[in-house]
């Protein structure tokens, strides 16, 4: 880290507003901030309905931020909301003081106050900010951050960016609460699920043998903010091959991508690179990014389908070449997807693997809860009543993840990247990642080295998990 972003770092810590920048004229203007995202609401229309939601404004607009490797992400967050906010940048690489999750890493701001960040882009690939304040995720508050690569190979391709959300008009808040009171107290749209319903019903917790696939009923799902009744259809240029960066900014909601029943070629996850795997369907979990290479016949169209997870909603875009007809696509498909498992997670092998290096300590993590209470826990207890993973600095950790529940948890490491090397006692060169989806009752050993000493959030990125207590933290101390 440069000496700018240590002393960022003092001064971040105890940012409130502008007095500490103030008393520091000269630090102030070597960090001066290069652009500037503002947090404030904003009207879509989603099914011929206006909703008011929340979104990041960068200097491109609301849809997405681009940078460089090796640029530096020197921004002011802007809060022009009456209520506190805080922006994560998921999956950085960066100090802990600037990851932005309160209680963990930094204050929320205030409202009409703001944060300045500083720190080097280290990495390239797929990534995406979101408020990690309350619920505010659910209304939109986020966007897709992609880091480009100075020297990539695939830089001449057509780069097309999908951004999937899972929407409601009705406010969390009254989800979560209905939710919480086991599936009874809410009607209409946005309600809990059946499945919930049911298990509530017949008093199933933890262990159950029933799966339940998604808590939640959204009114829509969106592609780039919009639906299928008026999808998003991007020109080819040339015809050929086109990447799409896939992110899954959903809050309750996996989704299974296809290419218009033609094969797609998968390059990385996470914004890690992986061995390529061609497949027709790839499924693409809550916070999980996806890299995929899309063959546009000349003269045809080709949807970029995100169907969730269970059921036969669907959402996406269309890929047009010059000359195509586009067919006009419902938002259900005729038929159910599965549930999500472990499948391709274990066929992914890392092209740009952690160094080899024996394990130091192995840490247990294990996910619990009830689903009829609707009370998710790890470590032991709902957050902050839990425990944190106690790492050491400098060494390669292992976390075993167990998951002792009936619901499938997408788990988040700030501030690392580790490896997948174990899916259900079978060991393997997995991918890098950022987040991994446990299925029911799997158990997964990831890897990583203790190499940025903080405090950094590890949780469950299902939002009404996180909310309901699924949420810890990694803590470091100094090895002796
Ligand atoms: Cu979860």
């Amino acid at each position: 880290m440069s000496q700018i972003t240590s002393s960022r770092r003092a001064v971040l810590a105890g940012l409130a507003g502008t007095a500490a920048l103030s008393a520091l004229p000269r630090l102030a203007q070597a960090a001066a901030p290069t652009f500037q995202l503002d947090v404030k609401t904003r009207e879509i229309e989603v099914n011929g309905k206006l909703a008011k939601r929340l979104a990041v404004f960068g200097p491109d607009g609301p849809e997405g931020l681009r940078l460089k490797r090796g640029d530096y992400f020197k921004a002011r967050v802007v809060n022009h909301l009456e209520s506190t906010t805080l922006i994560h940048w998921h999956g950085l690489l960066l100090p802990p003081s600037q990851d932005g999750v309160p209680g963990i890493s930094a204050p929320a701001i205030q409202p009409g106050g703001y944060a300045d960040y500083n720190f080097p882009l280290i990495q390239d690939g797929t990534y995406w900010m979101h408020s990690h304040v309350g619920l505010q995720e659910q209304l939109g508050l986020a966007m897709p951050l992609i880091l480009e690569d100075p020297n990539d190979p695939l830089g001449d391709l057509q780069e097309v960016v999908m951004f999937l959300e899972d929407f409601t008009f009705q406010d969390p808040e009254e989800i979560l609460r209905a939710l919480e009171g086991g599936g009874e107290a809410a009607t209409g749209g946005g309600t809990p699920a059946d499945g919930m319903k049911m298990a509530a019903g017949s008093g199933m917790s933890g262990m159950g043998a029933m799966a339940d696939l998604n808590d939640v009923e959204f009114d829509a799902y969106l592609a780039n903010s919009r639906t299928l009744r008026d999808p998003e259809i991007v020109a080819v240029e040339r015809g050929g091959r086109v990447r799409v960066r896939i992110i899954n900014g959903s809050a309750s909601t996996n989704f299974f991508i296809s290419a218009g029943g033609l094969s797609a070629r998968l390059i990385a996850v996470d914004g890690e690179p992986v061995e390529p795997i061609d497949d027709m369907l790839f499924p693409v979990a809550i916070a999980q990014r996806i890299d995929l290479l899309v063959d546009v016949p000349a003269g045809t169209s080709v949807p970029v389908l995100a169907h969730r997870e269970g059921d036969t909603a669907q959402t996406g875009l269309i890929l047009a070449a010059p000359g195509a007809a586009v067919a006009k696509l419902p938002d259900r498909g005729a038929k159910k997807s599965g549930a999500m498992g472990a499948e391709l997670e274990s066929r992914l092998r890392s092209t740009v693997p952690l160094p080899v290096r024996p394990v130091d300590t192995e840490l247990l993590s294990a996910l619990t809860g009830d689903m009829a209470a609707y009370v998710w826990e790890m470590h032991g207890g709902v957050y902050p009543d839990n425990e944190p993973l106690v790492v050491t600095t400098g060494e390669r950790t292992a976390v075993r993840i167990r998951n002792e529940t009936g619901m499938a948890h997408p788990m988040h490491l700030h501030g690392h990247v580790f490896q997948v090397v174990e899916i259900d006692g079978k060991p393997l060169a997995g991918a890098v990642r950022d987040t991994v989806l446990l299925p029911p009752n799997a158990e997964m050993v990831i890897v990583f080295d203790a190499n940025n000493p903080g405090n950094w959030a590890y949780h469950c990125h299902n939002l009404y998990h996180m909310e309901a207590g699924m949420f810890s933290y990694v803590t470091y101390v100094p090895a002796t």
